[in-house]
């Protein structure tokens, strides 16, 4: 019977009567078990509300672990044997750190974060993560990407990575190869399979792919598995608003198959995550009130014998007292120390210690280091059902490093150990290294026969292969889809339509697609509407794994907003980010599955790049598939919504991301002919590139596309000749660039030109200069390495190697990028674009106001005409007057 001394102190409360509802409430809990006891405390609880005493609700369990000692279960695995290669994996970890900062010690590395999470990982490995086979699609597990070592460290055993690789640890370059850094399957191909170095991208990116795997089996597009997300987190990864800001969307999705493991080490880089706080707590509570099921594993079993005897709460109460400061304290203090801070406090807790040891009190294990609890904690995980599951792993940052680094600030950077720090890392873990060997530092590998590696090398057979390993299982496309896009080259016959409303018509063609229309995944965060894709909303479902449960109150229209389980499109809410990362599943649902998903992905264009720039790197790294589409794109033709939404930006942003192609298309036919040929190209031909297209709302008449043969192909490189000047005799000639929602300003130029100043001018649509850029440099490059070869010329000056007259080029974005090509072209060339904040205005007003409508693509003309001897400066100024042109305007850049 429990003695209840403690509650007596409680003022106002009668010990005898404490102690009766303590042993009624004991009662209930042994004879007709936990569920009824909880089931009284919630009717109690309840009762409380009903009378007006609360809020009865704490979001905190105690500070002890989630599953008792005796509900532990047995530990299937050889416990000695795991220590053992654990212990190997952690020396050749630390030595590939300490090895490549001694060649040169700029290199870096981290050893703390993989010591803290040795047992984390292992018991996965060991046990749990499943590897992709052709039976079964095997988990997906987000590593932390600190941890990566230790990572590199385990394949080096299971015999994946050579010791050389091994050497050559952040070594990239090296003539044999090397290891990246962190995960990054663009650099490892067959190794990494998800980048999670940019803290707080892998959580959300884990909820989202859990989601999507749902999404494909409501879908029929896989089988229904019980296969898992994993994914491996820091306690100072948390703070990051990314790493939480999902977590209500994994419980309202009933997410099962997801696990997040946080490894609680209390520190972060520069010191404590929560020095004056509770991290465990605040992360309990957290993912408690957001519906999760949260298992903390604190304490190791060394600790068991303590608890049994704390059936007052007591020590549990001193536990959940100190602050993670003092926590931390104690693991670089000694045990006389831990004895008077922890138990001093109550003369029943120093009772209850008398008989342990100061050294065991130093050592006493915290939960994340013990693989009995860490077990536990995976299985109740793996076989909890209808919510996804948190586990808060207490452990040590650098566990192992003794004095140079357990538990110390600094230990996040320490790469270097000196010769008595590494043999006592050696005598701890028992590595068979002599002590003269020690100064080298060599890596280990027990013979292919020993236990060790025949244990893990049959645990992973067990568990279905190697993790993580990278394979891309998809097959390609067959067919050209001609079919599809055909109807878009021929124009609209003089309808006014948005280039966005005909890509939503392309849209729903490729939905019908005997052999893409279920490929095909719509990702929309709440913009539909503004899109004009609520047409697809009835045609193809919004995809919700609940399907409808109400009626909706548009249903007796056409469009009605319907919902159902094997509904097609994402309908993802106010999440760029979230978005995002379901364009990442899909996009690399070819690597992942084996299926060759073709994420469209549109949204407002000032939303993308601008602010979730990180995630598409990562889509980028990971080389993701796909098509984002930036909706209601450039500065100008956006009228109305000003200094936030209006895009001059992303094609800009575009810029730095390699495998990424840039298109600012001004009409159908462009988009049709990048959009097939992009299908192309990542699903037939395997390239791992991925689209960005900029899709406007101004609505127009499309024509048809030019006869010209080499149009097509123009589109594709980055520019072609909409439209020749029609007097080829003329003097004054001019060649004008327009692109996107400016292309037809500059169409208009080109007739005032003509008709007003005699000027004959083509022009251009310049559909990426991103790609005409890449061209350029590419191109200069490869001259730089040969120089006794004929030189060869960028596209762009092969396009004007012939054309007259002087250059303008007109865009919604930034002049940088007209004049990112400008080197290449022959001759000086004006530059007109939006530089500056939005305004709340008309597309009309906004053009003049950015200096980018038709009368400033003539103006810019005239005056190269001018700066060129053509035509005299009176005729400009003439022409400023008669366009109606104001020179003491404001400057859109300053403005
Ligand atoms: C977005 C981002 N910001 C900063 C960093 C630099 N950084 C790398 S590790 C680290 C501390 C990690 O602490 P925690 O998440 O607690 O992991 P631990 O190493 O303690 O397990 C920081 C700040 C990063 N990698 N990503
Ligand atoms: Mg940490």
């Amino acid at each position: 019977m429990a003695d209840n001394s403690s509650v007596a102190k409680i003022p106002g409360i009668d010990p005898q009567e404490m102690q009766e509802w303590f042993e009624s409430f004991d009662a209930v809990l042994n004879e007709e078990g936990p569920e009824a006891a909880t089931l009284l405390l919630d009717r109690l609880r309840e009762r409380a509300l009903t009378l007006g005493v609360g809020p009865a609700f704490t979001a905190n369990t105690p500070y002890v672990n989630t599953i008792p000692a005796e509900r532990q279960g047995i530990f299937p695995g050889d416990q000695e044997i795991e220590r053992r290669i654990k212990s190997l994996i952690r020396w050749n970890a630390l030595a590939m750190v300490v090895r490549a900062n001694r060649v040169d010690h700029s290199i870096g590395g981290h050893i703390s974060t993989y010591a803290s999470a040795a047992t984390l990982f292992e018991v996965g490995f060991n046990h749990f993560f499943r590897g992709r086979t052709e039976e079964f699609e095997g988990d997906t597990v987000y590593l932390q990407g600190h941890a990566s070592p230790g990572v590199y460290s385990r394949a080096f055993l299971e015999g994946r990575l050579s010791a050389k690789k091994l050497e050559n640890f952040r070594r990239e370059l090296r003539p044999d190869g090397g290891l990246s850094s962190y995960p990054h399957p663009w650099l490892m191909p067959d190794f990494w399979e998800y980048p999670t170095v940019s803290m707080g991208l892998s959580p959300l990116m884990a909820i989202y792919q859990a989601r999507f795997n749902r999404y494909l089996e409501y879908r029929g597009i896989k089988p229904k598995t019980n296969a898992k997300v994993w994914a491996f987190l820091g306690d100072g990864e948390t703070d990051e608003p990314e790493s939480l800001g999902a977590i209500t969307l994994a419980s309202r999705e009933n997410l099962d198959n997801l696990i997040f493991v946080i490894n609680c080490n209390l520190q972060r880089l520069d010191g404590p995550v929560r020095g004056n706080g509770k991290i465990v707590q605040e992360l309990e509570a957290a993912f408690r009130g957001a519906g999760w099921n949260v298992i903390k594993v604190l304490w190791g079993s060394d600790w068991d014998p303590l608890f049994e005897q704390d059936t007052e709460g007591l020590l549990a109460k001193r536990l959940g007292e100190m602050v993670d400061g003092e926590s931390q304290k104690l693991v670089v203090e000694s045990g006389a120390y831990v004895r008077e801070h922890v138990f001093g406090t109550d003369p029943r807790l120093l009772k209850m210690v008398e008989n342990v040891p100061d050294e065991a009190l130093r050592t006493l294990r915290q939960g994340g280091h013990d693989p009995r609890k860490v077990y536990a904690a995976y299985k109740a995980a793996f076989e909890h059902s209808g919510s996804p599951t948190v586990i808060l792993a207490r452990t040590i940052k650098g566990y192992g490093l003794g004095e140079s680094g357990e538990g110390r600030n600094i230990t996040h950077q320490q790469k270097k150990l000196n010769e008595d720090e590494l043999r006592e890392f050696r005598s701890r873990f028992g590595i068979p290294i002599n002590d003269d060997q020690l100064a080298d530092t060599p890596f280990y590998r027990p013979p292919e026969e020993s236990r060790e590696i025949q244990y893990l090398r049959a645990r992973r057979k067990e568990l279905g292969g190697y993790v993580p390993t990278r394979k891309v299982r998809s097959k390609p496309l067959v067919a050209d889809h001609d079919a599809l896009f055909r109807e878009f080259l021929t124009g609209s016959e003089g309808r006014e339509v948005s280039t966005t409303m005909a890509f939503v018509g392309m849209l729903r063609q490729m939905l019908r697609d005997p052999e893409i229309g279920k490929l095909v995944v719509p990702i929309v965060p709440d913009e539909a509407r503004t899109f004009g894709m609520e047409s697809l909303f009835r045609q193809v479902g919004i995809y919700s794994s609940r399907g409808q449960l109400y009626e909706p109150v548009d249903q007796h229209t056409l469009l009605y907003y319907k919902e159902a389980k094997d509904g097609q499109i994402l309908e993802e809410g106010i999440t760029e980010a979230g978005s995002m990362t379901s364009f990442i599943a899909a996009g690399t649902a070819y690597a992942t599955h084996g299926i060759n998903t073709i994420p469209f992905f549109i949204y407002y264009s000032m939303f993308g790049l601008q602010r979730i720039s990180d995630f598409i790197w990562a889509a980028a790294d990971m080389r993701c598939r796909g098509f984002m589409l930036g909706g209601t794109a450039g500065r100008t033709t956006l009228a109305g919504e000003g200094l936030q939404h209006q895009d001059g930006n992303s094609h800009i942003l575009a810029l730095p991301i390699p495998t990424m192609w840039a298109y600012d298309p001004a009409f159908a036919y462009e988009i049709a002919v990048i959009v097939q040929d992009g299908i192309r190209r990542m699903y037939k031909d395997g390239e791992n590139v991925f689209y960005y297209i900029t899709v406007m709302n101004e609505a127009y008449a499309m024509p048809p596309m030019p006869s010209d043969p080499g149009v097509k192909d123009g589109i594709l490189k980055g520019m072609y000749k909409y439209r020749a000047a029609a007097d080829k005799k003329s003097k004054l000639r001019a060649q004008l660039f327009g692109s996107g929602a400016i292309l037809r300003e500059v169409i208009k130029a080109q007739e005032i030109l003509a008709e007003k100043y005699g000027v004959a001018a083509d022009v251009w649509s310049v559909t990426s200069y991103k790609a005409l850029y890449y061209d350029g440099i590419n191109t200069e490059r490869w001259n730089l390495l040969h120089p006794t070869e004929k030189p060869r010329v960028p596209y762009v000056t092969q396009n004007l190697s012939d054309a007259p007259g002087v250059i303008v080029a007109a865009t919604d974005y930034l002049k940088a990028l007209p004049n990112l090509v400008s080197k290449w072209i022959p001759r000086h060339m004006a530059t007109l674009g939006t530089d500056g904040f939005g305004r709340s205005e008309g597309r009309e007003a906004l053009r003049n106001f950015f200096e980018v409508d038709s009368r400033f693509v003539t103006l810019a003309t005239l005056y190269e005409l001018q700066q060129d001897g053509k035509i005299e400066a009176s005729v400009v100024e003439k022409a400023i007057k008669d366009l109606g042109i104001d020179t003491e305007k404001a400057n859109p850049l300053t403005a």
